[in-house]
């Protein structure tokens, strides 16, 4: 198998004050850590164990058992959410920013489409940006689902990560989700998700 738990791409206090160093212990090395341990042991002796995590994610359908679903999704998922995330926040690329300006109007109008996505998914899950056809998008997903499942309402390839969950911001924000979704817009790494949309663009 090849999968393994990635570092955390920065230290637990690095997002703070936005996002705050026991959330993210707690995130990363509990939730994180046990979607990760739950899906190896879910695709341990099976076909799925010699795929990419892409490959499995894209191969998820109504037939698929919940735990490599759920787990799997997990494991995905939060690899995108930290690598959306930096110290202090990121500016985007002339070449990303222009897109979203043509599709969005601006980078305000999509971050309120974003925080939008967030708020009005009920219960858990994600709020994306995906490039589906070389063309940007947001849309979100339930529980552990993301878009490059088949399953997905909308699907494509995601750039950019929001975890709604309420652990991904009740210690501090309690059920304030709006207010953690501007707190994350103040640490999102735009130049990273500039680089992930230039590789697809
Ligand atoms: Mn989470």
């Amino acid at each position: 198998m090849a999968f393994a738990f990635p570092d955390l791409p920065y230290d637990y206090s690095a997002l703070e004050p936005h996002v705050d160093a026991m959330t993210m212990e707690i995130h990363y090395d509990r939730h994180h850590r046990t979607y990760f341990n739950n899906f190896t042991g879910a695709v341990d002796g099976t076909p799925d164990a010699d795929k990419s995590l892409e490959d499995v994610m894209k191969s998820v359908d109504a037939g698929t058992s919940a735990a490599i679903r759920n787990n799997g999704g997990g494991y995905y998922n939060h690899i995108l959410y930290w690598e959306s995330m930096c110290n202090g926040g990121s500016a985007p690329s002339d070449a990303f920013k222009g897109a979203v300006d043509s599709t969005f109007g601006s980078v305000d109008k999509l971050k309120e489409e974003l925080k939008q996505a967030g708020i009005t998914r009920f219960g858990s899950g994600f709020a994306w940006l995906i490039v589906a056809d070389g063309k940007l998008a947001v849309t979100s997903t339930p529980n552990q689902d993301n878009p490059l499942m088949p399953v997905a309402p909308m699907q494509g390839t995601p750039i950019l990560a929001l975890d709604v969950w309420e652990h991904a911001y009740y210690l501090k924000h309690q059920n304030k989700r709006p207010a953690y979704i501007d707190a994350y817009f103040d640490v999102v790494d735009w130049a990273k998700v500039s680089e992930r949309f230039g590789a697809l663009a």
